[in-house]
């Protein structure tokens, strides 16, 4: 099976923060999730270069534009290729191939008779590239919204209203978490929708309307498209619909409304899901790019945490959806109890027992298991199942307690059989072997949970049991008779604020 992830396309106005972090960090735990569960996965992201805000960005900098988009684009690349991100492909909204998807994509919906030239008359909020009906300044971004006339193609979006009513509806999961769905549904219901101004004159910096090039196409018709744009001809039937794409709720309506209206005309299937995520705030602001006072360095916050540690920070300190302040030490406080403490201990007192008391290796051929060994293992087996529906939930939040919760089982697990003392009893030594074992079995399937989450450090975990080969789903809650173990160094330092 296929699944085809995307990241917003960000813009190339400003360097990449920890907001862009977060919802790329997201996608990519998504993505060795997936492929844990056997699925063919393709992440995408990329910069999205046109537009006013992007023109004046470069203006103000008093960068020639093109110079300009060139920077940015490339910190964003790097940052991707320093957090580790493998991304399948990297979208730049000026590149050529690019332009030429959003050509057909527009003489398309052209076609189906679904544009018109009109006047556009409102305000407008640059930052946004956004129309807005009321309002004095952006509720966003706090400014003051523009007025802006000028002549414009509209999309008839108002002839999609019930077309989209009736696709949420009838796909629980078109919009993940649940309030989200529920906002658009609202939206949805309660007003109606205007036609979208689909184009700008006040800007050269966009991709010329077909056969009237004194208009440029509005920054987001042209960045949705991207969408598409990133997979290669051969590869879209297979992986466009199961396409699910990883944003914040600041982007939900272009998302849930435009995107798919537009789709609908073009006959092109919809997206399988969005996923939405809530913001990042720094004592209640939310983290941007025009706000000095919250920008915090990914880089050098991943010098301090490692990028696991920011992995896990977003995945199991921030539920899926919810706003949350990043207080640094917070941060350090959850590491050092679930993967120096909870885990990093647990690895490190396990491999000592091997080492010490059985040479680093243990060989029964007929082990019996008690009741308590059933147990724990019967407690990884089932926290799998529970780990999988809330990946699928949009829950990934629920499935890291779950991994921290499995490693807390077993810490319970060694501290309550205490093989430590029974060695001391060679009569004893059979019993200790098999407790070994058992937490051996649990800890590889520790593995596979915490997978997604903490990769580099499932990697040493994975070195210091002499584990090989691909991490297996299937194998969750099994028990081996077998183990090799290696003394390595600890899996996760504990971090001094
Ligand atoms: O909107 N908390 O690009 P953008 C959480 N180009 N997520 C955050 C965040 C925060 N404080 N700040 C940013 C655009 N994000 C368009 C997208 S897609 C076809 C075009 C993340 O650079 C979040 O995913 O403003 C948000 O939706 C996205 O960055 C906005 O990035």
């Amino acid at each position: 099976m296929n699944k085809y992830l995307t990241t917003p396309i960000y813009y190339a106005s400003g360097t990449p923060h920890l907001g862009h972090a977060y919802t790329t960090l997201v996608a990519d735990c998504y993505r060795r999730y997936y492929r844990l569960t056997d699925h063919d996965v393709k992440l995408i992201s990329g910069t999205d270069e046109h537009g006013q805000k992007i023109e004046r960005a470069a203006l103000a900098e008093g960068t020639d534009t093109t110079e300009f988009i060139e920077a940015r684009s490339d910190e964003f690349q790097a940052l991707w290729r320093t957090l580790g991100i493998d991304l399948d492909a990297f979208v730049r909204t000026t590149d050529s191939r690019h332009v030429a998807r959003v050509l057909p994509f527009w003489q398309n919906i052209a076609d189906k008779g679904d544009i018109y030239l009109g006047q556009y008359e409102g305000l407008y909020c640059v930052e946004c590239e956004q129309y807005f009906t009321t309002g004095e300044e952006c509720p966003v971004h706090r400014r003051p919204l523009e007025t802006f006339s000028e002549e414009s193609y509209f999309f008839r979006l108002s002839r999609y209203q019930s077309r989209l009513i009736e696709h949420i509806e009838s796909h629980d999961d078109f919009i993940l978490p649940r309030e989200r769905r529920n906002e658009v549904l609202s939206l949805l219901k309660n007003s109606e929708l205007r036609d979208l101004s689909i184009s700008r004159t006040s800007t050269r910096w966009g991709i010329p309307v077909p056969r009237d090039n004194r208009h440029v196409m509005y920054v987001w018709i042209d960045a949705l498209v991207s969408y598409l744009s990133a997979l290669a001809t051969e590869d879209f039937n297979a992986f466009w619909p199961s396409a699910t794409h990883f944003i914040g709720k600041d982007i939900l309506i272009f998302h849930a409304v435009y995107w798919p209206a537009l789709l609908l005309s073009a006959e092109i299937p919809l997206p399988l899901s969005l996923k939405v995520n809530g913001w990042l705030t720094i004592e209640g602001k939310k983290i941007a790019k025009s706000d000095p006072d919250t920008i915090v360095d990914p880089v050098a916050l991943i010098e301090e945490i490692g990028t696991d540690g920011l992995t896990y920070f977003f995945l199991k300190g921030v539920p899926f959806g919810g706003d949350v302040n990043f207080v640094r030490q917070q941060v350090y406080q959850l590491l050092n109890a679930d993967l120096a403490n909870n885990v990093g201990n647990l690895i490190s007192r396990f491999v000592t027992l091997v080492q010490r008391d059985f040479s680093g290796a243990i060989d029964i051929t007929s082990p019996v298991l008690e009741e308590c060994d059933h147990e724990l293992l019967a407690v990884l087996k089932d926290g799998a199942q529970e780990w999988q529906d809330a990946f699928e939930r949009a829950e990934p939040h629920v499935a890291a307690r779950i991994f921290a919760a499995s490693a807390a089982s077993i810490n319970r697990y060694l501290q309550h059989e205490e093989p430590w003392n029974l060695i001391k009893n060679e009569e004893n030594r059979g019993r200790v072997a098999v407790i070994l074992l058992v937490v051996h079995s649990a800890l590889s399937s520790l593995c596979v949970l915490g997978s997604p989450f903490v990769p580099d450090i499932i990697e040493k975990v994975r070195t210091s049991l002499c584990l090989q080969g691909d991490l297996c789903w299937s194998s969750v809650g099994a028990f081996g008779s077998q183990i090799r173990t290696r003394k390595t160094q600890s899996v996760y330092p504990r971090l001094s604020s």
